[in-house]
């Protein structure tokens, strides 16, 4: 019976929207730009044509960001922020595949992903006022096209699939770029976030910033197989890549971002990497995995590696090494600065940006909470 509908399926069959096979074509390239650790072969390193200066942008993003996430480790275990979710090992993933995005393109990012914003021209400091408690978001999406950190996992990949939904209907060549764990593949949220990509065929890239835990769940307790592999069940490709090397990352993102920007539909990059520190200041590790267990991969630390490749090139020596590095210092004291300044907001402006016309009934709460303060604070 089985084999009888199998057969009649595949007579009747037509090719989906977006032609499978010119999808799969197109995503067979990616696959080929990759040796079989994941990594760029060098014949893909040339046609993609990345310049010693982009590369060595690249660097700077990333020494830039690890410095940040050391200072917001430093700020929260001075007592100036709530939490901090370090990005220490991320750093090659995220710049390389935020730098990938043209700048007219989205970026649905979630909590982990700082150093994207960063990549975006975002303030740290304003970024940081977030984990400090002091607003819920820091910066205007718009502006920045960049959405907001999303806190509950997988829920920003469906956001993502209807606004790239939203960008093919309207005609315009906007990518969209989807950040989120391997924790987050687990979720129905992000099964149904690639169904829906795939059916209708929009233009997101999918990057599973793969770290191997999910707080203190290991990779082999999260999923059978390759999560790259999970994109041919959907209808579109996906390739495992090697996440700490940045040129790797961003350019498989890029031609992923092309790719949809040409109508071919999703595409999901699945960039191994590792997270060195704690899943945030409220977890302990030691209590799940050893110093042996990350040993292997400081080897593959994301900064060492891009070092090593502009080197290859001869274009990275002392000078370059010592400005990108008092840049950072710069950068961090001024992000520190930032936070240390901010305003504390009234408590009574949780019920601002709501809604764009607030309706009388929230008016009307807001104005009862603040009366119902003002005893407690004396006024
Ligand atoms: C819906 C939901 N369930 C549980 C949590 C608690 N939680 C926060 S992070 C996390 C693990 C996510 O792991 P992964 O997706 O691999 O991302 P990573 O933190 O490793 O970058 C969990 C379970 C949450 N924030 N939201
Ligand atoms: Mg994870």
């Amino acid at each position: 019976m089985a084999k009888a509908l199998d057969t009649k399926d595949a007579r009747e069959a037509k090719p989906p929207r977006g032609s499978a096979d010119s999808s799969n074509n197109s995503g067979d390239s990616i696959a080929a730009m990759l040796d079989a650790n994941g990594v760029l072969t060098a014949e893909a390193e040339r046609a993609a044509n990345i310049s010693d200066e982009e590369l060595r942008t690249l660097y700077r993003l990333m020494v830039v960001s690890r410095r940040l996430d050391q200072e917001g480790l430093n700020l929260q275990r001075q007592g100036e922020l709530g939490l901090w979710g370090p990005y220490a090992g991320h750093e090659a993933a995220q710049v390389g595949a935020a730098m990938a995005m043209a700048p007219t393109d989205w970026i649905f990012p979630y909590y982990r992903d700082f150093a994207m914003a960063v990549c975006r021209g975002i303030d740290p400091g304003a970024i940081m006022t977030i984990f400090r408690g002091l607003t819920h978001g820091a910066w205007n999406p718009n502006e920045y096209r960049f959405a907001p950190f999303i806190i509950p996992v997988g829920t920003q990949v469906p956001h993502a699939v209807g606004f790239a939904l939203g960008c093919k209907l309207d005609h315009d060549d906007t990518a969209v770029l989807v950040g989120f764990g391997e924790g987050a593949t687990s979720t129905g949220d992000w099964h149904e976030a690639m169904n829906f990509a795939a059916v209708f065929n929009v233009p997101l890239v999918f990057l599973c910033e793969n770290n191997q835990w999910a707080i203190s769940v290991p990779m082999r307790q999260q999923v059978s197989g390759r999560i790259a592999d999970r994109a041919a069940g959907y209808g579109f490709p996906g390739v495992r890549v090697d996440g700490t090397d940045v040129l790797t990352v961003y350019a498989v993102v890029r031609a992923a971002a092309d790719r949809a920007r040409r109508g071919e539909g999703p595409y999901l990059v699945e960039a191994l990497t590792y997270r060195t520190q704690a899943h945030t200041t409220s977890d302990d590790p030691t209590r799940y995995r050893t110093e042996a267990d990350v040993e292997p991969w400081k080897s593959k630390d994301p900064i060492r590696r891009c070092a090593e490749r502009l080197q290859a090139r001869n274009a990275f020596d002392d000078a370059f090494a010592q400005a990108v590095s008092e840049e950072a210092e710069q950068r961090a004291l001024a992000m520190r600065q930032h936070l240390l300044s901010a305003q504390t907001p009234h408590p009574a402006s949780a019920f601002d940006l709501v809604f764009a016309n607030p309706p009388e009934s929230l008016l009307r709460e807001k104005a009862e909470f603040i009366e119902a303060l003002e005893p407690e604070r004396g006024e």
